[in-house]
C-alpha cells in the first residue's frame, strides 16, 4: 500500500458517486472563494479525509494494531505560491478558511528554519503550522539545510466536525503537510513519509497522539477498511468485510457532546497516554530482570506497553531456553493475567509509589520523565485498568481480523445452500458486533473514556437492531459507530431520532448530519486541475 500519494484527475477519483454532486459544488465554491480572496486561481488542491475507527481504541499510542477506515468528510486546501517572500531569510503564509466568521484569516512571516507554534493557545492555524513544520523538516532532509520554503496563499475548507471523534485534526495536518510539499515542488509524496511526519508534527499542537488517524487519512483506499500496525515499522493494508445479505453497514452517530482533546488533555487524553506509559515502566520494573531498559520506540513518550510486551517475552523465553514461541494471542492473554496479579491497586498508584518501584529518587524525576511534555492533572494513576484495557483491546482487534480472514476464506470455498449461508452471515455479524460491544464495555468501565450520552446512544442502537455499537475515536463525547444490517438502518435512525436527538436542541443542519451511513472512502490526494475549474 506504500507508494506516492495519488494525483487525482477528477473528483470521481476521490469521492463515491453518491457524494459527487455535493462535492463538486463545494470544490467550486472553494476555487471561486480563493479567487475572490487572493485575486487569482489556486495552483492545486490537497485533500485528506477524516476517519472512523472500527476497532482498536486507545491502543495506537501503545503501538498495538488498529482497524480504522476513511470517511467522505475531509479537509481540502487550495494553494498558490504567487506571493513574494517578505524579506531575506523568511517566507510568508496567508491563510484563510471558507468558514471565515468562525476561523479568522491570518498572515505569518516565518523564518526559513523555525516554525513557532504556541501550543498553549487554541488557534486553528496551529494545525496548519504543525503540518508545515513537519513538511519543512522533511524538505530540509531532502534538499539540505539551506532549503528556502516558498511563500503560500491558502484557503481551507473542512467538513470533518471538530471534536467529534472523526479526526478533523489529522485530516487538517496531513492535508497541510501535503500542501506544503507540493507547493515546494514535490508532487510525488511518499505516503509513509507523509504519515510519519504528520504523526510527529501533530504532537506539536499539544496532544500526545498515536498514529492511527494520520495513517487512515493518508493510506485508505475506497471500499476497504485499513489494518494499521506500528511496529517494527508503520504498515497499512486494506481489509475487506465479507459481502453479506443484507449488506453490513457502518452507521456513524454524533452525540453532539464536544470533546476537545486540546482543552481536556490533562485529565483525559494526555493523562491516558501517561498512564499507559507508566504501566509499561512499572510492569518492566517488576516483571523483567533488574536493570532491564525498555527499548525506545515511536510512541509519544518513547516507551510503550508493546515495548514491554516484546521485551518480556524475549527475555523470559531466552531465560527458560524455550524454543516454541507463544502466539501473539496467547502472549496477550498471558499479559492480561500478569497485569491482574501485578497491578493490584484498583484505586490507582500515587506518584511516590510509582517512583519507588521505578527506582527514581523522587517524584520530580518521575514528572520530569513522564509529564513534562504535556501536563496532566491526577493524584493517582490507574495503571491496572489502563493496561487491562490495552491488552484486551489489542486481543479484540486480532479476534476481529481472524473472523474476517476465516470468513473470507470459507465464503470463497463454500458451496452451501442460501439458508445456511444466511445463518453463517448472521452468526459472523453477531460475532463481529459482540467484539465492538465488548470494546464499548471496556471503554466505559475500564478505560473510562465514554460518557453517558454515548452509552445511551449505543443502548438505543442495539435495541433497534445494531449488531455492535461503540464510541469511536478518543471518546468522552464525539461520535459512535454501529454495525448495522442494511434492512435495520432506518429502524436504528428512527430510534435514535425519537429517543435521543429529539431531546436536544439541534439546527436543521445538525439534525441532517446526526446519523450517516459511511462507506469506506479513499485517502489523501493532490488535485492539480485547479486552473481549469471543476464544472
Ligand atoms: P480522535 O480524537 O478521534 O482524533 C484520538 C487520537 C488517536 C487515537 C484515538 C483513540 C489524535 C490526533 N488522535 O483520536 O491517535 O489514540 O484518539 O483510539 O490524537
Amino acid at each position: 500500500m506504500s507508494g506516492p500519494v495519488p494525483i487525482a484527475n477528477s473528483l470521481e477519483d476521490i469521492y463515491t458517486r453518491d457524494a459527487l454532486d455535493t462535492q463538486t459544488k463545494r470544490w467550486n465554491n472553494l476555487l471561486s472563494k480563493f479567487e475572490s480572496t487572493y485575486g487569482h486561481q489556486p495552483e492545486f488542491v490537497s485533500r485528506s479525509p477524516g476517519r472512523v475507527n472500527i476497532i482498536g481504541e486507545h491502543i495506537d499510542y501503545s503501538l498495538y494494531s488498529v482497524l480504522p477506515m476513511a470517511i467522505t468528510a475531509d479537509t481540502i486546501i487550495a494553494v498558490s505560491t504567487h506571493l513574494p517572500a517578505p524579506k531575506e531569510g523568511t517566507f510568508r503564509i496567508q491563510i484563510a478558511n471558507v468558514q471565515d466568521s468562525k476561523f479568522k484569516s491570518r498572515e505569518f512571516d516565518i523564518l526559513y528554519d523555525s516554525v513557532d507554534i504556541d501550543a498553549t493557545v487554541h488557534e486553528w492555524t496551529n494545525y496548519f503550522k504543525s503540518g508545515l513544520r513537519g513538511a519543512l523538516e522533511l524538505l530540509r532532509k531532502k534538499h539540505g539545510a539551506d532549503f528556502k520554503p516558498k511563500s503560500m496563499q491558502i484557503l481551507m475548507d473542512g467538513t470533518v466536525p471538530a471534536g467529534g471523534g472523526l479526526s478533523s485534526s489529522a485530516a487538517f495536518v496531513t492535508a497541510s503537510a501535503l500542501a506544503v510539499m507540493a507547493a515546494n515542488g514535490e508532487q510525488t509524496v511518499d505516503k509513509k513519509e507523509l504519515t510519519e511526519l504528520a504523526i510527529v508534527s501533530e504532537r506539536a499542537v499539544g496532544v500526545n497522539s498515536g498514529g492511527m488517524d494520520q495513517s487512515a487519512s493518508v493510506f485508505s483506499e475506497r471500499g476497504s477498511a485499513l489494518f494499521v500496525s506500528f511496529t517494527p515499522t508503520l504498515l497499512a493494508r486494506p481489509v475487506s468485510f465479507p459481502p453479506t445479505t443484507p449488506e453490513l453497514t457502518f452507521l456513524i452517530a454524533q452525540s453532539f457532546v464536544t470533546a476537545d482533546k486540546f482543552v481536556t488533555g490533562p485529565i483525559h487524553y494526555n493523562l491516558r497516554v501517561v498512564e499507559c506509559t507508566l504501566a509499561a515502566a512499572y510492569l518492566n520494573a517488576v516483571l523483567n530482570p533488574p536493570g532491564t531498559l525498555l527499548p525506545g520506540d515511536a510512541s509519544p513518550l518513547g516507551i510503550s506497553l508493546h515495548g514491554f510486551h516484546e521485551t518480556y517475552f524475549a527475555l523470559s523465553e531466552h531465560n527458560s531456553g524455550a524454543t516454541s514461541s507463544k502466539s501473539i494471542t496467547e502472549q496477550l492473554e498471558h499479559l492480561l493475567e500478569l497485569t491482574k496479579q501485578t497491578l493490584t491497586k484498583e484505586e490507582g498508584y500515587t506518584r511516590s509509589e510509582i517512583a519507588a518501584v521505578l527506582g527514581l529518587p523522587s517524584t520530580s524525576e518521575l514528572d520530569q520523565k513522564f509529564t513534562s511534555r504535556f501536563p496532566v492533572r491526577a493524584e493517582r494513576f490507574k495503571l491496572r485498568q489502563r493496561a487491562i484495557h490495552v491488552f484486551s483491546e489489542a486481543l479484540r482487534v486480532l479476534k476481529l481480523m481472524d473472523l474476517l480472514e476465516t470468513s473470507s476464506s470459507s465464503s470463497s470455498s463454500s458451496s452451501s445452500s442460501s439458508s445456511s449461508t444466511t445463518s453463517t452471515a448472521e452468526d459472523l455479524n453477531s460475532r463481529l458486533g459482540a467484539l465492538l460491544n465488548e470494546t464499548q464495555d471496556s471503554c466505559r468501565e475500564v478505560y473510562e473514556c465514554s460518557c453517558e450520552e454515548i452509552d445511551r446512544i449505543c443502548a438505543i442502537a442495539r435495541q433497534a437492531g445494531s449488531y455492535g455499537s461503540r464510541l469511536t475515536g478518543a471518546g468522552w463525547g464525539g461520535c459512535s459507530v454501529h454495525l448495522v444490517p442494511a434492512d435495520k438502518v432506518n429502524n436504528v435512525k428512527e430510534a435514535l431520532e425519537r429517543e435521543y436527538y429529539s431531546k436536544l436542541e439541534l439546527t436543521e443542519e445538525q439534525r441532517e448530519g446526526a446519523v450517516v451511513v459511511s462507506k469506506p472512502g479513499s485517502g489523501s490526494a493532490l488535485y492539480l486541475g485547479g486552473k481549469e475549474g471543476l464544472a
